[in-house]
């Protein structure tokens, strides 16, 4: 018998697999559309405090080996999603999660400040790190401005909390990002963004529209970015800051892989964009039949064990 089940922060999912944020979780229909799949919770688009309309079309385009995107952050402003989850706590036990980015670090305080005193019993992703919005650097690649906002949520924020974060690439970048996160009672980390400007060209002519092409890269391109990601904050972050694997997963074996490498849960998001929501009931088939194979019965059998050559 095998179980998909996972924890994170005490909280407990019957399916280690969700949406990564930004994919299918724009509006009531998309969120229930996961919902109501073999997902276990779905994480909303990153909110602002108001709704945004985003960056001009075309500005998500897929291609063979994964997907480039400019959207700019549309999203129907924090209230309508902080709405919706409340609502639905009130039909199921899921916990949901909500994903914010304040446009400076006072609407981020506002937003968070609100949802502190709301009702809500569900978990905040914040972003840290959306490439897309021109004039606007990713917080998370400027470490002190991290950790000084994360010293003001967390003097007074009480309800579980984790960062979504950009790609590092440099081992010292690793060790000084662990350090600053270290520091703070984070429920999780989620590695990774997409990797951010990129450019992907059709014939002589860039594919999306915004910032003259340049955009997040998502799907097979960053999964080995998002692997060492993962694994390198499995290594160094304490045990209670869980890891949330995201980036090039699109079959049973990358999920696999996520969770061998540190992952409590599991994002899939340029897959899903692909295939929707269909996926989930596929890639827990397909980790189902890898773990039967090797005698695995919980994700807890395997997560973190990635062994290294002698
Ligand atoms: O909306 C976006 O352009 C976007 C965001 Br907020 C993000 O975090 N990551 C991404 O690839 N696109």
């Amino acid at each position: 018998m095998v179980l998909l089940n996972t924890t994170i922060a005490g909280y407990e999912f019957d399916n280690c697999l969700m949406n990564a944020a930004g994919v299918c979780c724009y509006d009531h229909e998309e969120l229930t559309m996961v919902d109501q799949s073999s997902a276990g919770t779905f994480v909303t688009k990153s909110a602002t405090k108001t709704s945004r309309e985003g960056n001009p079309l075309p500005r998500y385009q897929a291609v063979p080996l994964g997907s480039i995107n400019s959207m700019g952050l549309p999203n129907l402003g924090l209230d309508y999603y902080l709405d919706y989850v409340r609502q639905l706590e009130k039909q199921t036990k899921k916990t949901y999660f909500l994903s914010m980015t304040g446009l400076s670090k006072e609407e981020t305080l506002e937003m968070l400040k609100q949802v502190e005193l709301s009702d809500f019993k569900g978990m905040v992703e914040l972003n840290l790190s959306c490439p897309n919005v021109p004039g606007k650097p990713q917080l998370a690649y400027d470490l002190p401005t991290t950790e000084n906002l994360l010293t003001e949520v967390f003097a007074f924020f009480t309800k579980p909390l984790g960062v979504k974060l950009p790609p590092y690439f440099d081992i010292a970048h690793f060790d000084a990002a662990a350090e600053v996160y270290n520091k703070f009672p984070l429920a999780f980390v989620n590695c990774v963004n997409s990797i951010g400007n990129g450019l992907i060209i059709n014939d002589e002519t860039v594919v999306i529209k915004p910032k003259n092409g340049f955009g997040g890269i998502g799907g097979d391109y960053i999964k080995p970015t998002a692997l060492a990601n993962v694994h390198a904050f499995y290594q160094r972050l304490k045990p209670s800051i869980k890891i949330i694997g995201t980036g090039g997963v699109k079959t049973g074996r990358d999920v696999f892989e996520h969770i061998l490498c540190g992952a409590s849960m599991v994002q899939v998001g340029t897959a899903l964009e692909k295939e929707g929501v269909e996926i989930f009931a596929r890639l827990s088939q397909e980790l189902t039949e890898i773990m039967q194979e090797k005698g695995y019965q919980t994700i807890e059998d395997f997560r973190g064990k990635l062994q290294y050559l002698a």
